[in-house]
């Protein structure tokens, strides 16, 4: 590729130009959030909620080179579970950084052999997430959250664990307050 610039425009919360932009919904999401009753009652009120949206620029020619991009998540609880991404862990060897732009969230990070850890973000504030270390990103405020993120183009990304063990906790709003919580569908490795 060629040296490059790319625009972060937040008022569209999409960087320009992009590669790819992706909206993921509330169907998408049905065995993520612990409340799976209360996705299907939403679902079937003929609802299906925008969850959180991102555009990502990748460079061509992935070797050496980064992502970045900027995500999106939407306010919105299931059940007393704050709106997330899905998370994943990278195939090889690769860390990835997100800068919050607006709002306020929480990155969610987990080892498979049992270490979990958290970072609260605001505007302003750097989340780095580690090699090997899973990833999810939840919106625990009432407003948009908006995060630039970059990552190595080749660090592919793996959501079958996720799917099949889900994270050794959750993050819901009880008594007025955030608090993570132990999920009781997570299965240990
Ligand atoms: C961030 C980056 C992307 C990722 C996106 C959504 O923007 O980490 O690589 O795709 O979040 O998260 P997920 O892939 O877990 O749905
Ligand atoms: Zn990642």
């Amino acid at each position: 590729m060629l040296p490059d610039r790319v625009i972060i425009d937040l008022e569209h919360r999409a960087v320009r130009p992009f590669t790819r932009k992706k909206e993921v919904r509330l169907s998408e999401m049905e065995d993520y959030f612990l409340d799976t009753d209360e996705v299907v009652r939403i679902l079937s009120r003929g609802e299906d909620p925008l969850v959180y949206e991102y555009y990502e620029y990748s460079p061509s020619g992935s070797q050496g080179n980064l992502n970045l991009g900027l995500t999106t998540i939407y306010p919105g609880k299931v059940g007393r579970e704050f709106y997330m991404t899905k998370g994943h862990y990278h195939e090889k060897d690769a860390a990835e950084l997100y800068y919050c732009l607006r709002g306020h969230g929480v990155l969610l990070m987990q080892t498979t052999d049992g270490k979990v850890s958290f970072v609260h973000l605001e505007p302003g504030s750097v989340g780095y997430v580690p090699v090997g270390w899973g990833h999810r990103t939840i919106n625990t405020g009432n407003e948009e959250f908006v995060f630039f993120f970059a990552y190595p183009s080749d660090a592919g990304h793996d959501y079958a664990i996720v799917k099949e063990r889900g994270f050794a906790k959750i993050v819901v709003h009880e008594n007025g307050r955030v608090e993570f919580v132990d999920n009781p569908r997570y299965k240990r490795a």
